[in-house]
């Protein structure tokens, strides 16, 4: 700034202008100062120390929990090719090519993305994630892909985490250059929760692309086709592998759940491959497709499509791993699976037990089983870090069967239910959950239709409401916004269309939508977008921040504001940022490679006059006090 002019200017270091005044007045050398990088993160922590982190009631304590051992990689040997540097080699058709030429079945590992969306509610830190890279790039460089952005990752990541989605993706990309990223795309609601205008979608995927993800697996979350269109095209535009999914819901075994039959996905597939997807994807968000049921769709999709086939699944039931193994005999090319200490229960099957349970069989995938012990042996320890975000199931359960609640929104929808006062009632929110997807016609539910029919299920749970008496008294009700955009058509046309009475009911006379909303929403002017948060923010801003801002507004401000003030809090270990500091405790701080901080809780000061507290740290040795309001 200012200072950094005068000291730099050439009169000033030649030593020829009067510096006298400045010399005499040491104060001015105190008043303009920002608080320094380590002051503002001693700020956070005080801040966390005195008032909590928003939402944990009971937080768990530093000193009690262990630091993650990171496995030794062999740094002298050279990190191993993987796919990646195949798909750099032979671009998006070759890679796909490439994975029907394999013999082996093919690995995903979601440990960074769906298992953690699954059973923690998308609460893993970037600083926990970036540690284990380099270790993952050299122990995992057999799996075909990790996944590790979209679904909820870029809405948690700010408004919860504090912490932002795309320096996360530029520091794994720099860590694990050798293998494929995935991410998931929820087609023309992107990674939110509503439709965006094309301009936004597309843009949003180019960005991802440059900011390192391969492969983008695009689903509608009412399987409209026409939907994933946009989302498609740019993916394939921006070079990326295009993953087109199908969303399985019902069950093609029972002949009674007749809406979804076999022919339904097999002609999906079809047309998805015809519409330029590289991959198709298979999406059984809840963890429905029986292990019978898989073998019976896998086999017929390998006999219609010619693409790779890359099946996801929830091991909610339990019968995940069976349902991969079937899958595996029938001939699917990719599974997803997660690393066995975050494996199992709503996340995907454990990837360790799969690799030995087809050890010495044909499909072997061949993995380094010792190093992915390794590495799920660190995630066993940092998940300890995240425990009031656990979703209390302990085990397997065949209602989800029944209830059919995606796994990935599972974890969120019990808080849900809880914030609502409902949490002794959680037994009726999820057999509710199951009558609204009934009364709304038997839809696909994956984010967003999903989290529409969990904000209906608690409405009415909460109102002491059953189907009944909304066909009865629905006029005199003020349903959930969600659900009104919903039946006007807002994120698309359900398969067999909307129950027309319901449908009616919930518009009170509105006129819906029939077409693809993208077709008039107006595109979004970035440019303008870029100055209106520069002037409201008053700092420059970067293009990623736009898109931040554009499918996040308030979201983003309130972490821009967290920024400002603290500077960049994902450098804190995780039991810090969550729980702070109890007196005494002594932690380290990478600010960056070489740049570490050694903090020290010393004292905490009483509440003044105007709410405030002294708080007194050690900082390398040297006292440091922050003032820190007391909320409470
Ligand atoms: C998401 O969209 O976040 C999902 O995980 C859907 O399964
Ligand atoms: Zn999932």
């Amino acid at each position: 700034g200012f200072l950094d002019n005068v000291i730099s200017h050439p009169t000033f270091l030649a030593g020829a202008c009067d510096t006298s005044f400045i010399d005499n007045h040491p104060e001015l050398f105190q008043i303009p100062v920002k608080r320094d990088r380590a002051n503002k993160l001693l700020s956070y922590i005080g801040h966390v120390v005195v008032n909590g982190y928003p939402g944990i009631k009971d937080p768990l304590h530093y000193k009690d929990l262990r630091d993650a051992a990171i496995p030794e990689i062999p740094y002298d040997v050279p990190r191993p090719r993987g796919t990646r540097d195949v798909f750099l080699e032979k671009g998006a058709e070759g890679l796909a090519q490439w994975a029907l030429d394999q013999q082996q079945l093919l690995v995903t590992d979601t440990t960074m993305r769906d298992a953690h969306q699954s059973l923690m509610a998308t609460r893993f830190r970037t600083h926990d994630l970036t540690r284990i890279a380099p270790a993952t790039s050299h122990l995992a460089s057999g799996l075909f892909s990790l996944e590790m952005w979209g679904g909820a990752t870029f809405d948690v990541s700010m408004r919860f985490l504090r912490e932002d989605p795309w320096e996360r993706l530029d520091r794994l990309r720099e860590k694990i250059p050798n293998i494929l990223f995935q991410m998931l795309l929820r087609a023309s609601n992107a990674v939110g929760y509503c439709n965006y205008p094309d301009n936004v979608v597309q843009d949003f995927v180019a960005k991802a692309a440059q900011s390192g993800i391969d492969v983008f697996r695009v689903f509608d979350s009412l399987n409209w086709t026409k939907g994933m269109r946009v989302a498609m095209e740019a993916v394939r535009k921006s070079g990326g592998i295009c993953e087109a999914a199908i969303c399985y819901t019902g069950d093609i075994l029972d002949p009674k759940r007749d809406k979804y039959p076999l022919a339904y996905y097999v002609n999906m597939a079809k047309e998805l491959e015809k519409m330029g997807a590289h991959i198709l994807g298979i999406k059984d968000m809840a963890g429905l497709l029986k292990p019978l049921a898989a073998e019976k769709l896998v086999r017929a999709l390998k006999q219609e499509v010619g693409i790779p086939i890359h099946l996801h699944t929830h091991d909610t039931s339990s019968n995940g791993g069976a349902t991969l193994l079937l899958a595996a005999q029938a001939g699917v090319d990719i599974v997803d699976t997660a690393l066995s200490s975050v494996s199992g229960l709503t996340a995907q099957p454990n990837l360790n037990a799969l690799l030995s349970g087809l050890h010495g069989h044909e499909r072997d995938p061949g993995l380094d089983q010792g190093g992915l012990q390794k590495l799920a042996n660190y995630w066993e320890t940092v998940r300890t870090y995240y425990a009031p975000f656990e979703s209390e199931l302990r085990s397997g359960t065949a209602q989800v069967y029944h209830h059919e609640i995606p796994g990935g929104q599972y974890s969120n929808y019990k808080p849900q239910v809880e914030g609502m006062g409902l949490g002794s009632r959680w037994e009726e929110c999820k057999d509710m959950y199951r009558k609204v997807n009934d009364m709304f016609g038997d839809i696909i539910k994956v984010t967003p239709s999903s989290k529409i029919v969990g904000d209906m299920a608690i409405f009415m749970v909460q109102n002491d409401l059953q189907p009944e008496d909304i066909y009865q008294r629905g006029h005199e009700l003020t349903f959930p916004q969600g659900v009104v955009d919903f039946f006007k058509g807002m994120i698309g046309q359900p398969h067999g269309g909307f129950p027309a009475e319901l449908q009616k009911i919930i518009l009170k006379g509105e006129e819906p939508l029939t077409c693809r909303p993208g077709e008039f929403l107006e595109p979004v002017d970035f440019g303008a977008k870029r100055q209106d948060l520069e002037n409201k923010l008053g700092h420059p801003v970067t293009e990623r921040d736009v898109m931040s801002a554009v499918l996040y507004p308030g979201v983003f401000e309130e972490f821009d504001a967290h920024r400002t003030e603290y500077h960049d809090t994902s450098v804190l270990p995780t039991p810090v940022f969550f729980y702070g500091l109890d007196l005494g405790d002594e932690t380290t701080v990478e600010m960056e490679p070489g740049k570490t901080l050694l903090v020290q809780l010393n004292a905490i000061g009483r509440v003044m006059e105007d709410g405030h507290r002294d708080i007194y740290f050690e900082l390398n040795g040297e006292p440091r006090q922050v003032m820190v309001p007391d909320l409470s």
